[in-house]
């Protein structure tokens, strides 16, 4: 029973797995300051729903603010209903919606001079079946109709073990 609840994990794991969050902290190593190109840094990544940022800088020294795409360009925040900024220097946000998203520093002339972010977050991924490995896919359109495919072997393998376990028992 052991051996069987943990042959189901390591089949679920490696089927979940891939679709799991991923946590960005912007700007890598050098984190939220003046003088990352943020833009560059965001190019070539992509970001879901379920994914989260993480801002990490000095608490005080910088802080981390939803703008909308108008104030992004300004580097403002006239948005008098949004919540306040960010400031704990360890700001975790949970992308939450598909869409563009804007970040900025509101600290004077730090978002003129690059801490601003503004990212496209599309809809969650959906578990995408990858191959377990040792579970090759059926290559396709070249097994002859009739001949087991090597998917279709494995799992009358394992069937034949299992069959054959019981009998023994
Ligand atoms: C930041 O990087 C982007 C993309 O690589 C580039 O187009 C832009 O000119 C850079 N901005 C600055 C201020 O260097
Ligand atoms: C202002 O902030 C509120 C709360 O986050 C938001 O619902 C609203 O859409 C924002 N308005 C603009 C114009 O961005
Ligand atoms: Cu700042």
């Amino acid at each position: 029973m052991a051996l069987r609840a943990f042959l189901i994990t390591v089949i679920v794991a490696a089927v979940v797995a891939p679709s799991l969050a991923t946590d960005y902290m912007v700007g890598d190593d050098a984190g939220w300051k003046v003088g990352v190109n943020y833009t560059a840094w965001a190019e070539g990544k992509e970001f879901h729903v379920g994914d989260t940022l993480m801002f990490m800088y000095k608490s005080g020294s910088h802080n981390v603010m939803k703008v909308n795409g108008p104030d992004f360009q300004k580097c403002a925040s006239s948005n008098v209903t949004a919540p306040p900024p960010l400031t704990s220097g360890n700001d975790l946000i949970t992308l939450s919606a598909p869409g563009k998203k804007w970040y900025i520093c509101t600290f004077p002339d730090h978002c003129t001079k690059g801490m601003k972010l503004v990212i496209t977050v599309s809809a969650a991924e959906g578990p995408s079946p990858t191959p377990i490995p040792g579970w090759a896919a059926p290559p396709s359109g070249n097994s002859a109709p009739g001949e087991l495919s090597p998917l279709k072997s494995s799992v009358w393998m394992l069937a034949v073990m299992a069959a054959y376990k019981m009998i023994m028992a």
